[in-house]
């Protein structure tokens, strides 16, 4: 056990049986020399398999993840806000489409991806299972979740194959106007009036666990992370990410007069690794298996969105009638 999480036995499964070994061989020395994997190269089916789950749950997160923010377009505070939101919201709906590209060069269809979504088969990031009740949880979501999310996609733009690394570059371009404006946001509410402190400080303590979480779990518990390490998928593990994030974030946190809701969260001067307190492993499981505040609502939009939108997509892929007037 680590805290109140089981680690993970690995020792028993083998994802590479019935391999061609020399196949493998040459292709894990295409990686190892930093060469891309592009998507019509030989690949093993494990790492097909690990990069559609990947990308498809990626993508997920994307389109799920507009949904809070989104219910704040009609209450964000002034014209200009509004504007930045919305233009937000459309480009995290953007990177979906991104995403879900990368993912079809894999092999597996959009409807499937969606269908998985909306069955509840596939997982999306545990942190758009939350409400965002307030405007300050938008400004914190906007600055450390995306902050978060750019520190992963930033470090796994390095990795291995083509297609993922491309869709990621392109969007972490987008990411950083979104924490700038996050930022700017956090900063109106951190400096403005006691209320308004009190607002962000508030939803500062709601998103702290979640955010523990959305790096994922313990690298001792995590199921995929050595093959995906293996394979430069993954370029960082999941505790290495959330170093990083306490090393860029902690700091600028504290500089705006707020407190983090963990008392034992601290830089051990020799090793230079943060310690901080169990975030609550079986809540992020719960979460993540379907279970959080939010779940059941994020997933009924989205299935509204798919029924109320079929006629469109059939009108787009096959027009039953056509209004084309005869040249002669
Ligand atoms: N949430 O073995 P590991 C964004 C699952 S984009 C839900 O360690 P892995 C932009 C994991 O799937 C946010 N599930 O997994 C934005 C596995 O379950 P499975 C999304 C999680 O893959 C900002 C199990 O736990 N980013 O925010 C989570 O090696 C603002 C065991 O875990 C990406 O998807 C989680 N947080 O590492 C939008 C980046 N963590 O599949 C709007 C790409 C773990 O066996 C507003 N993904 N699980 O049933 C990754 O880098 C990796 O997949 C990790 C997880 C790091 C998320």
């Amino acid at each position: 056990m680590y805290g109140n999480i089981s680690i993970i036995d690995k020792s028993s499964k083998d994802p590479l049986a019935g391999e061609d070994p020399n196949m493998l061989e040459e292709f894990e020395a295409k990686i190892a020399r930093g060469e891309k994997i592009e998507a019509n190269d030989w690949m093993p089916k494990e790492y097909r398999r690990q990069l559609i789950r990947m990308i498809e749950q990626h993508a997920h997160s994307e389109i799920i993840g507009a949904l809070p923010e989104g219910t704040w377009i009609t209450r964000a505070p002034g014209f200009r806000r509004k504007m930045a939101l919305m233009a937000k919201v459309q480009d995290e709906s953007g990177h979906c489409q991104l995403l879900y590209n990368a993912a079809e060069t894999l092999g597996k269809t959009r409807e499937d991806m969606i269908n998985d979504l909306i069955s509840g088969k596939s997982k999306y990031s545990n942190v758009f299972n939350y409400p965002a009740p307030t405007w300050a949880d938008t400004a914190v979501i906007a600055w450390l979740i995306d902050a978060s999310a750019i520190i992963n996609q930033v470090t796994n733009s390095k990795g291995s194959y083509a297609p993922y690394c491309r869709a990621l570059e392109r969007i972490c371009m987008e990411e950083s106007f979104h924490l700038r404006y996050g930022y700017d946001n956090v900063v109106t509410l951190a400096t403005g009036t006691k209320y308004q402190r009190e607002q962000v400080q508030d939803a500062l303590n709601r998103w702290w666990r979640p955010i523990m979480h959305f790096f994922g779990p313990p690298d001792v518990a995590s199921v995929h992370g050595e093959i995906l390490m293996r394979w430069k998928v993954k370029m960082a593990s999941n505790d290495d990410m959330r170093q990083q994030f306490f090393n860029q974030y902690v700091p600028k946190i504290l500089e705006l007069g707020l407190t983090i809701p963990d008392e034992n969260l601290k830089k051990d001067p020799e090793t230079k690794k943060w310690t901080y307190s169990d975030p609550d492993w079986d809540e992020f499981f719960r979460v993540i298996k379907g279970d959080g505040p939010c779940n059941k609502e994020r997933i009924a939009v989205r299935r509204r969105a798919e029924e109320e939108g079929r006629w469109v997509r059939a009108a787009l892929v096959k027009p039953t009638m056509s209004y084309a007037v005869p040249l002669s």
